[in-house]
This record gives C-alpha cells, sequence and structure tokens, in this order.
C-alpha cells in the first residue's frame, strides 16, 4: 500500500466532491463542464459523441471547493460500442456524490428521466441545467420539473450563462458534508483533549513526509481544538512518562497495533489509522466492515480472498496488500487460502465466487466510492473488511481497537469470543 496524493498542498482525491455531467449526446455536458471550472478542459465539439469515455479530473470550484469534475459519453449513444459506453457512464453515476443532467434540445425524454431515476436509486442529489438556452425556451419545461420536485437551472454553456445559479444550486445541496473530513476523529474527543498518535519510521514510509490519513487525521484533530502528539512505536513509553495524565485516546498505525495494545494500560483508548478511515470512508457500512472480519475463522482450505487495491500503485517488495497480508491470513487459518489481486477503481469482476473481500483504505477514493463497494460486496452475499481490522482481528486486538466507537458497544460484545491473546499470530509485524 503507498499513498500517491500529489503534494500534501493539495486535497487528495478521495477528500473532493465528485460532480458527473449526464445527458444526451451534444447537449452541451462537455462545454457546461468547461464553463463551471473556467477554462477548456473538455473536448467540445458539434458532433455527437465527442466524449467517447468519462474523463475526471480534480479542480477547486469557487465557492465549491476541491471537486472532481466528470464528463461522460451520451446516454443515449446507439450500436455495441455506444452501449458499452452508456454501462462506463452509469458506473460514473454510482461513484458521484452529485449530478448535473444536461438537457441541450428543451426536450425531457426517457433517457432524462432513466438517468434520473438512476441517480435517485443511489440517492443521490441532483440539479437539471437546461442548456442552449439560446436556442429552446424552457419556461413551460422548467415548471413541469418544479412541479416534479425538481431543481433546474437554464444555462447558455457557450457565454457561460446560468453557470453561477448552477454553483449555488450545487452548493446549495449541502455536499460538503459528504466528503467532510472533519469526522475523522474529532468527534471522539473534548477541546483540549490529547490525542497520541504512534507513526513508524520503516522502509514503507515515505521520504520526507507523513502519510495522507496520518495528516488528515491530525488536521481533524486541530479543526476539533483537540491536542495532538506524535511518536514512533519505540518512543511511546517515554512519551506517555512525560506526561501528567494518559492521553485520551492514542491512535496507532495497524502495522505496528499488537506491540502497542500489549504495552499500553488497558483504560487508556486505542484505536487504528486503518479503523478511523474505515469508518469515516464507509460511514454507513463501517460496522459491515468490522463485522466482515468474523469471516474470517469460517474460512476453509481453497477458499479465495480477493484483495481489492482502490489504485493501480507500484507495489513494494513488503507491500502490505499483496504479500504481509496473505502471509498473516494463512499463517493465522492455517488454511490453504488463494488470493486475487483487483486494483484500480472498481472491482471489475463477479465477487460471488470469492469468500471474502479485504479492502485497502481507500484513500484516493472517495467515501461515496468506498460505500460503493461494501453495497456491492453485500448484494453478492459476500463478507468485506479492511486491511487495518483484519491486521487487528488476527492479532487478537480489535475488540479493543473498536472500543471508542459508540456506535459499536453492542458489536464488541459478539466480537468478544476472538481469541484474547492472539497465540496463533504471527511473530512481529
Ligand atoms: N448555442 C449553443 N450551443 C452550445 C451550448 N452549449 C454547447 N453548445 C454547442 O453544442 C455542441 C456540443 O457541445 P458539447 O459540449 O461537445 O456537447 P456534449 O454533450 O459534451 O456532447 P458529446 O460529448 O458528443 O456527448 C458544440 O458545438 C457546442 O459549442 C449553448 O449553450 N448554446
Ligand atoms: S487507494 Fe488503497 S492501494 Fe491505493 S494507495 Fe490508497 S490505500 Fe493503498
Ligand atoms: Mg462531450
Amino acid at each position: 500500500m503507498q499513498i500517491r496524493d500529489g503534494t500534501l498542498n493539495e486535497t487528495s482525491r478521495g477528500m473532493r466532491i465528485a460532480i458527473a455531467f449526464l445527458g444526451r449526446r451534444n447537449a452541451g455536458k462537455s462545454s457546461l463542464l468547461n464553463a463551471l471550472v473556467g477554462y477548456d478542459l473538455a473536448i467540445v465539439s458539434a458532433l455527437a459523441g465527442t466524449t467517447t469515455d468519462p474523463v475526471q479530473k480534480a479542480v477547486e470550484i469557487n465557492p465549491l471547493g476541491p471537486c472532481l469534475v466528470i464528463d461522460t459519453a451520451g446516454i443515449d449513444d446507439d450500436g455495441e460500442l455506444g452501449q458499452k459506453r452508456i454501462e462506463k457512464t452509469r458506473g460514473v453515476i454510482n461513484d458521484s456524490d452529485v449530478g448535473v443532467i444536461v438537457v441541450g434540445d428543451g426536450q425531457w425524454t426517457a433517457f432524462e428521466e432513466d438517468a434520473m431515476q438512476r441517480l435517485q436509486a443511489r440517492n443521490r442529489p441532483f440539479i437539471v441545467a437546461l442548456n442552449k438556452s439560446d436556442c429552446y425556451e424552457y419556461a413551460t419545461l422548467k415548471n413541469q420539473l418544479r412541479q416534479k420536485g425538481i431543481e433546474a437551472v437554464t444555462t447558455t454553456a457557450i457565454k457561460a450563462e446560468g453557470v453561477n445559479e448552477l454553483k449555488q444550486k450545487i452548493r446549495s445541496l449541502n455536499l460538503t458534508s459528504i466528503n467532510n473530513a472533519s469526522d475523522i476523529v474529532g468527534d471522539l474527543l473534548q477541546p483540549g483533549e490529547l490525542a497520541v498518535l504512534v507513526v513508524p519510521i520503516d522502509l514503507g514510509a515515505p521520504k520526507g513526509r507523513l502519510i495522507l490519513p496520518q495528516v488528515q487525521t491530525l488536521r481533524d484533530l486541530l479543526d476539533h481544538n483537540a491536542l495532538a502528539l506524535v511518536a514512533k512505536e519505540n518512543q511511546l513509553a517515554s512519551l506517555l512518562e512525560k506526561l501528567t495524565s494518559p492521553p485520551a485516546l492514542v491512535i496507532t498505525d495497524s502495522q505496528v497495533v499488537k506491540q502497542v495494545e500489549t504495552f499500553l494500560p488497558p483504560e487508556i483508548p486505542l484505536t487504528t489509522f486503518s479503523t478511523l478511515f474505515a469508518r469515516f470512508k464507509a460511514q454507513g457500512g463501517f460496522r459491515s466492515l468490522v463485522e466482515g472480519v468474523n469471516q474470517i475463522d469460517q474460512l476453509e482450505d481453497g477458499a479465495c480472498i480477493l484483495i481489492a487495491e482502490s489504485c493501480t500503485h507500484h507495489a513494494m517488495a513488503d507491500d502490505i496488500g499483496r504479500v504481509k497480508l496473505p502471509r498473516w491470513l494463512s499463517d493465522y487459518t492455517g488454511k490453504e487460502l488463494n488470493y486475487e489481486i483487483a486494483a484500480g477503481p472498481a472491482f471489475k469482476r463477479e465477487l460471488k465466487k470469492y469468500a471474502m473481500v479485504i479492502q485497502c483504505g481507500g484513500c484516493m477514493i472517495t467515501p461515496t466510492e468506498y460505500q460503493n463497494r461494501v453495497e456491492e460486496a453485500a448484494r453478492a452475499g459476500v463478507a468485506i473488511s479492511n486491511y487495518g481490522l483484519v491486521i487487528s482481528y488476527i492479532h487478537g486486538v480489535l475488540p479493543r481497537i473498536i472500543r471508542p466507537f459508540p456506535e459499536l458497544r453492542e458489536l464488541s460484545f459478539h466480537l468478544s469470543k476472538i481469541r484474547a491473546t492472539g497465540d496463533k499470530v504471527l511473530g512481529s509485524v
């Protein structure tokens, strides 16, 4: 696992609001996207079918903040290739936070209706842009849509008219709550309370910087007026000695969780960065990820595990997902397990054949995309968990690391059957 978030001054892709532009060919989707971002990002032409594959770009849109804009192919494309493009566009609907349905010829047709229903089925907010308003009269359609409770703005993308209103409408959807980092950890501490972060600086750590989840956690603590101290795992003892009272929370990298848990007095609350991010990314799916670890003790010889990485990072020699995790899991279960890797933004495969999916931290994907993965596994009836939760489970420390989360209190009771000592667990990590 590696963090590839560009520079630390940039908001990572996973923290952006994903806005998808949807509509029939030639409606002006690409033109409107360009008008929204303020420069020629997408190719525009009078030829219907100019945009063939989804094109996405991380941009800063004033006053929306960091966004991911996604241009798509027309939803009315035809032929075999057209059908494939439509499938890709439907995938974008799943992974976006908000849809802009662009109408470019004065007509609301079955295509717009279908796009709207797909957005509604996924609980995605959307705005309708009645584009080319220099050519079409939209008053009647706008009224009809309003009567159905559908928000619409009239735009003339080539003159950037109506674009501010479109931004305001998107802003009024209060999308910041979707990808807002404010719920990473701040709600677990009172202002003025102290969190200690345990950060190993090993060969896997990137040179010269912290990784994104660590930075985001620190920022969230500061946003909530909590205090933070950072130490390497071998400095934790001397740090705690220097404190006059114990910290309100210790947050450790999963790879040293066993070591930290063994050392840390049991009354000090402990969790891992992975657990915080499983909650932040999966939100309602957090519980499923935690419960997913129960599948580990059900694994039989020959079971196939899908290791799901959400980006195509360059795997390192001792890669956590490809090397360490499979080794620990096989050692822990004592079973002959098979592993497959799915790298990239989508699973792109039927999940039913797997005994379990183990998902990475998903630093490169948005919470919406992460939740989609949890839901896809649930639909296939396959248990899903994530790297950090599985590592904590097989080291026998999961009950303790989920204790700080009030929403899991009743669950920790069920999990108390987990071997507490981690006897079968695998030497040092
Ligand atoms: N008159 C007028 N023309 C527009 C407007 N918006 C876009 N166009 C034109 O409509 C044509 C199609 O625009 P695109 O932005 O490429 O449309 P698209 O929906 O991305 O089309 P595909 O990628 O082919 O699906 C281009 O010639 C644009 O210049 C508008 O508001 N008014
Ligand atoms: S998206 Fe997943 S695999 Fe890629 S760097 Fe982030 S945690 Fe690692
Ligand atoms: Mg286009």
